[in-house]
Order: structure tokens, then C-alpha cells, then sequence
């Protein structure tokens, strides 16, 4: 089912030779550049004539009343309900654990810089209807937005036709779960400009982050500058480094778990064994028939985008991992930590036999909103980060001031810009 790809004989150019998916966010840019002008010229309206266009159907509103937060969370399953407790449970841990705190340096004396950490103000969540209503994906945004202390949360997913024009209830009830209460069914590049612009319905965002589709990515592209973004998430990626000590049927569920997500998701398997390839393949035959969704998976794995790549040793395949930077690495061999050691670019990486993706997927504490498309050789996953920015706070004494302000005089006149260094000397002359 995977296609074959020898690097046995290579010892670089692995950027370029690694498999890739063909995602053309440029093509895409044309559709959706006039959603977006449209929401920001007509506002609501043009949301919801995009809504009833692209999702089908057109609810009452674009804000989703509080009646109907409350009704999913009754009815929602409570094991599911209990899973979402956990899952917000233990990666809050992880964001307390992460949050960046306030430093004060004594620059000199009477002088003092301040790196002030301080929450985005309003940020814009977008969590995807699609093929999937991704609950754990409202957890993975809102927990760091939240731990962070954003103090404006909106959030927006597409309005589902057999949900009378709302989002999937359990989209909603994990939002009544979390506290989050100003929710949109809203979808795809009409939700990210709902969300960037502000409408009569909703006030504008300063940041906006969660996955989507390349439509989502494209308005994200459209519309940064008019709000920062997290990354443009493309299709689902996973990669496997393992020897011949891996487990086959393991590391074939692995791949089919992500291959699940999308006909275009991406499943490479990097292994210094035949064997194990093999056994691999062999597995695939026998679970993906027994799949729910084979027929997506079968595309996924058949696509180009997915092989399994044949390294010299481990060594060779941590270089061929470190180049291809995957959202979600999992290294199953001998020395599973030592090995990840050496992992420096991956989205998020998962250690040994007992840390599948879907666990990261769900509930390991970790983020699931990674970055794709080998752009974790320079982002990084969602994290309270994302959700803060830092401020310097300068306070300086007038002795202080005294003490480096010939400094300042003489860089100004070295750039000729004597006006500045006169903002020192009007303060200085005064004093004396
Ligand atoms: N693997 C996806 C996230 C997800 N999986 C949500 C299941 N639900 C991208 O990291
Ligand atoms: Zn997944």
C-alpha cells in the first residue's frame, strides 16, 4: 500500500527527496480572497450567504445562543463529557507549567527594564467541521488561550445542516465545558474573516489560531497583517522512525490513525529494516480493510505524499526525520529516547511503543495543533505562547537617566538625529 522509497545510497539532499504533499495554497488564494472582502465590505450577511453556499445551510443567527451550550452539555455522552475532562485536565498542566512569567533586570542603578508578559486581548479560535467534528481541537486552542489569560475568547465552527444550522453539539459541549461562551457557526474563509474584520455580530480579534483546510489556510495567508495567526495548517502528517524492534502492527495502526484524517494526510514510514517494512505492509493489508473510513485511508497511504523510506541505519534516519520535520514523529526503536534526543525538528515527537499520535491527539497533555508541511524546522506547535506577547517596561531615574544619557546624545548625533539626543538634554539641562 505504501510506495517505496530507497535512500540507502543518499547522504544528503534529504530535504528534496523526502515525500511531500503538493498543497497549493496560491491556487487556492483566488477563491478566497472575495469571501473575505465580501465579509469586510457586508459583514454578517455575507458570512451566513457563504454559510448557506459552502456548509448548506443558514442559521438564524452567526452567534450561537447560550440555550443551545447548555443543551449540548446535558446531552452529550457522559463518557464523552468525562474524556474531555481529562483531556482539558491534563494539558492545562502542561500550559501552567509553560507560562511565561514577568522578569525585572536592574540595568543600573535606578534603572530598570521590565520584560512584562501580557495576554492577547481578544483572539479568535477556529476549530473545523469537515470530515471529522474535531472536540479535542476546541480543547487544544482554548486551554493555552486560557492559560494564558486572554480575557476574549471567541470561537467559530461551521454550521452543520442536520444541527439545524449549529455547530456539531459536541463541538459545542466541550465549549460549555471550558467556560466558552461566545461561539459562531461559522465556517471555513468566511469565519476567519468574520473573525479578523468583526461584524455587527462580533467584534474583531487580534490573533486567530486552530487547523483547517487549504481554504482555511489561504484566508489565513489573505489575512495576516490584519490579524496575527498561528500557522497555516495543511493536511495531517506522520512519520515513524523504527528498527527492526518495532512493533508492526503498532506502527501500521500508527500510520492508518493519521491517514484516517484525510484522503491527502500524509503517512511516511523511515525504517533501516526490510523486515519490519515488510511486516509493516503486511499489517496494513490486514487492518486497513477493517477501517471505517478505508476508503480515505487507502487514498491517503496511496498518495504520494505517504512511502515508507528506506534508510542505511538509524543514524541515517534521524537525518531523513530531521529533514522532513514532520507535525508528528514517533521513534520506535532501540533506545527510543536517546534517539529522540537527536530529533530536532518535528511538530511534536512521541517516544517508544506506548506514545501513539492518537494519544496526543486526545489526551496525553500535549498540543495537537502542530505545525505541517516541514514547517517545524522553524514553528512550533500551539502553546500559551502563542497566546502572549511580551512588553518591555522601561522606568529609569533621573540619576540614572544622567548616568547614560551622554550615551544616547552621542548615538543620536552619530545618526543624525540630534532631535533625540535633545530629548535627553532638555531633561538633563533642567535638573542641574
Ligand atoms: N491529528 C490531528 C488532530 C486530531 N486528531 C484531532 C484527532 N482529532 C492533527 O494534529
Ligand atoms: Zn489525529
Amino acid at each position: 500500500m505504501l510506495r517505496r522509497l530507497d535512500l540507502r545510497d543518499q547522504t544528503d539532499g534529504y530535504r528534496d527527496a523526502v515525500p511531500r504533499a503538493e498543497v497549493d495554497v496560491e491556487h487556492a488564494l483566488a477563491a478566497v480572497v472575495p469571501i473575505c472582502d465580501d465579509v469586510r465590505d457586508r459583514g454578517a450577511a455575507a458570512v451566513l450567504d457563504a454559510g448557506e453556499r459552502f456548509d448548506g445551510v443558514r442559521p438564524e443567527r452567526l452567534r450561537v445562543p447560550a440555550e443551545a451550550l447548555e443543551k449540548a452539555l446535558v446531552e452529550v455522552d457522559p463518557a464523552v463529557l468525562d474524556a474531555i475532562d481529562e483531556s482539558i485536565v491534563r494539558l492545562r498542566l502542561t500550559c501552567e507549567a509553560e507560562l511565561e512569567r514577568s522578569v525585572t533586570v536592574d540595568v543600573a542603578p535606578g534603572a530598570t527594564v521590565e520584560r512584562r508578559i501580557v495576554p492577547m486581548q481578544r483572539v479568535g479560535l477556529y476549530v473545523p467541521g469537515g470530515l471529522a467534528p474535531l472536540v479535542s481541537t476546541v480543547i487544544m486552542n482554548a486551554v493555552p488561550a486560557q492559560v494564558a489569560g486572554v480575557p476574549g475568547i471567541a470561537l467559530a465552527s461551521p454550521p452543520q445542516p442536520e444541527f439545524g444550522g449549529l455547530p456539531h453539539p459536541t463541538i459545542l459541549a466541550a465549549c460549555a465545558r471550558l467556560g466558552i461562551d461566545e461561539v459562531y457557526a461559522a465556517g471555513g474563509a468566511q469565519a476567519l474573516a468574520m473573525l479578523a474584520y468583526g461584524t455587527e455580530e462580533n467584534e474583531a480579534v487580534n490573533l486567530v489560531t486552530g487547523p483547517g483546510n487549504i481554504f482555511v489556510a489561504a484566508a489565513k495567508r489573505h489575512l495576516q497583517g490584519v490579524v496575527a495567526i498561528d500557522a497555516e495548517a495543511g493536511p495531517t502528517e506522520i512519520a515513524i522512525v523504527a528498527d527492526a524492534t518495532a512493533d508492526a502492527e503498532f506502527v501500521a495502526a500508527d500510520l492508518i490513525s493519521q491517514a484516517e484524517h484525510d484522503p491527502l494526510a500524509a503517512a511516511v514510514l523511515v525504517t533501516d529494516s526490510l523486515e519490519l517494512a515488510a511486516a509493516v505492509d503486511a499489517e496494513l493489508e490486514r487492518q486497513v480493510p477493517l477501517a471505517r473510513h478505508e476508503e480515505r485511508i487507502r487514498t491517503a497511504l496511496a498518495g504520494q505524499q505517504s512511502a515508507t523510506v528506506l534508510v542505511r541505519d538509524v543514524d541515517q534516519g534521524v537525518d531523513v526525520a530531521n529533514a522532513y520535520a514532520a507535525e508528528h514523529l514517533e521513534i520506535q526503536t532501540a533506545d527510543a529516547a536517546g534517539v529522540a534526543a537527536r530529533i530536532v525538528n518535528a511538530g511534536a515527537v512521541f517516544v517508544g511503543s506506548f506514545a501513539p499520535v492518537s494519544l496526543g491527539d486526545y489526551a496525553a497533555g500535549s498540543n495537537h495543533v502542530l505545525p505541517t508541511a516541514g514547517c517545524a524546522c522553524h514553528s512550533s506547535g500551539l502553546s500559551v505562547r502563542a497566546f502572549l506577547k511580551n512588553m518591555h517596561v522601561v522606568t529609569y531615574s533621573e540619576a540614572a537617566l544622567r548616568d547614560v544619557g551622554d550615551r544616547v546624545v552621542t548615538l543620536a548625533e552619530a545618526e543624525d538625529l540630534p532631535s533625540h539626543g535633545a530629548a535627553v538634554t532638555a531633561r538633563l539641562g533642567r535638573a542641574q
